[in-house]
């Protein structure tokens, strides 16, 4: 890793940048798609299938056979460790279920906000060379929580982990469609995909671009996605060998994931660029890992001050903090997706079984949105009850309001009320 030894404050931002993506105009080629699903439905579905994956798609639901085989398919170990992830993971989330309050804000007037799951929702699980079945536990079992009753799930994978965790957290209907027309599919519905409200999950651009341009539309989206990323800050009672296999593991996610090293030792730094390379030699995915590494920086700062200040700034999806007072530095962070502390927590821990929620703002976009929890397969509709003493204490505050803003009728809802009751 390149080594930026005290770089000044205003050299920050070009140092921080995020890699601009190139575009090659992604949504001239995605709007087509969105348009001939919206108008063709499954049968566009098809054909897209056939262009694009070489496959002839006859069922686009999974079977029920396919998703009851998937078990079979599986290894013991890795159904226990799937089951260890689904109770972990569903113990933090359900505790995000908060009773409605009801608050009377004066007497007789009562106020509430009542939380009801998105009727429908889309997850999407993309194909390619990792099958992602750990982002099927992190939205299915939320959506679940929260009381949505269609969960539709699209991939272009056949991964019998993806169907057996599909099943287990309850998903409604799955279908083998990938890319933007799946996104399609989910967002205007098709004689077999059942439109949805609201879209989640991650995918490369063309998929991104499609729930950018849905979201247009009306359909709601998780959060706009980028490249996967880590900030480590790390001093002298850091492990480097420790520090070296957590930036791999987010290197190995793709050539264009993000990996950035802060410290004030300039020797933790040097330590860990030696055992990186011998570590990133051993992976299978050494490859991938070797292109982020290569856009990666190691930043030398003068204190703690400057780090923390440096890291809020960068605002990293996931933020490893291994450092001596690692608690207290982590609650002068303002901007991160996901926080671990101290040495023995890896981000893998959180990516699979931990409890927390792995799908996380990526692309500075922590310094506004959190990460997907219950919150985000809820709305909140808020409730207000006022009886004939409340609206006797509250009518006068409104009628006086009402006039000033020149709305008459709004002041009359009341007056009648008052009058009725005099
Ligand atoms: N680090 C990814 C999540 C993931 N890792 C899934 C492994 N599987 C984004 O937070
Ligand atoms: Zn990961």
């Amino acid at each position: 890793m390149n080594i930026i030894p005290f770089p000044e404050r205003s050299q920050w931002p070009a140092l921080l940048a995020r890699p601009v993506l190139e575009a090659q105009d992604i949504e001239g080629k995605v709007l087509p798609i969105l348009e001939q699903v919206k108008s063709s439905g499954d049968a566009a579905i098809r054909e897209y299938a056939r262009k694009f994956d070489h496959t002839d798609l006859v069922e686009l639901a999974f079977s029920q056979s396919a998703i009851a085989e998937a078990a079979e398919k599986l290894s013991s170990e890795l159904k226990e460790a799937i089951g260890q992830a689904y109770r972990n993971i569903h113990k933090f989330h359900v505790a995000q279920l908060q009773p409605a309050e009801k608050i009377e804000t004066m007497p007789g007037v009562t106020c509430w906000r009542q939380s009801v799951g998105i009727e429908k929702v889309g997850i999407y699980i993309p194909g390619g060379s990792a099958p992602l079945f750990s982002t099927v536990l992190m939205l299915g079992i939320p959506a679940k929580i929260a009381g949505c009753k269609e969960i539709v799930l699209c991939t272009p994978s056949d991964h019998p982990a993806i169907l057996y965790a599909a099943k287990l957290v309850g998903v409604t209907k799955a279908f083998r469609i990938g890319g933007a027309q799946a996104i399609a599919a989910m967002a205007y519905g098709t004689e077999s995909v059942p439109k949805v409200y609201k879209i989640f999950g991650p995918g490369n651009q063309y998929v991104t671009a499609a729930k950018m341009l849905v979201s247009k539309e009306g359909i709601a989206i998780d959060m706009p996605a980028g490249p996967s990323e880590v900030a480590v800050y790390a001093d002298d009672t850091a492990i480097p060998a420790f520090i070296a296999a957590d930036l791999l593991s987010q290197a190995e996610h793709g050539p264009d994931s993000q990996v950035l090293l802060v410290s004030t030792s300039k020797k933790l730094l040097s330590s860990v660029n030696l055992t990186l390379s011998s570590q990133m030699d051993k992976l299978p995915r050494r490859d991938l890992a070797a292109q982020s590494i290569g856009n990666s920086k190691a930043i030398l700062v003068e204190s703690e001050e400057e780090a923390i200040d440096l890291l809020n700034e960068y605002a990293a999806e996931h933020l490893i903090l291994s450092v001596a007072n690692a608690e207290i530095v982590s609650e002068k962070i303002v901007n991160a997706g996901s926080i671990f502390l101290g040495n023995y927590t890896p981000e893998s821990c959180g990516d699979y079984a931990s409890g927390t929620n792995h799908t996380l703002p990526t692309n500075g976009y922590a310094r506004a949105y959190s990460g997907v929890s219950v919150d985000s397969f809820v709305k909140k509709i808020t409730v207000q009850h006022i009886t004939q003493e409340g609206i006797k204490n509250i009518g006068p505050t409104v009628e006086t309001m009402a006039e000033a803003e020149l709305l008459d009728a709004h002041k009359k809802a009341v007056t009648i009320r008052l009058k009725s009751l005099l």
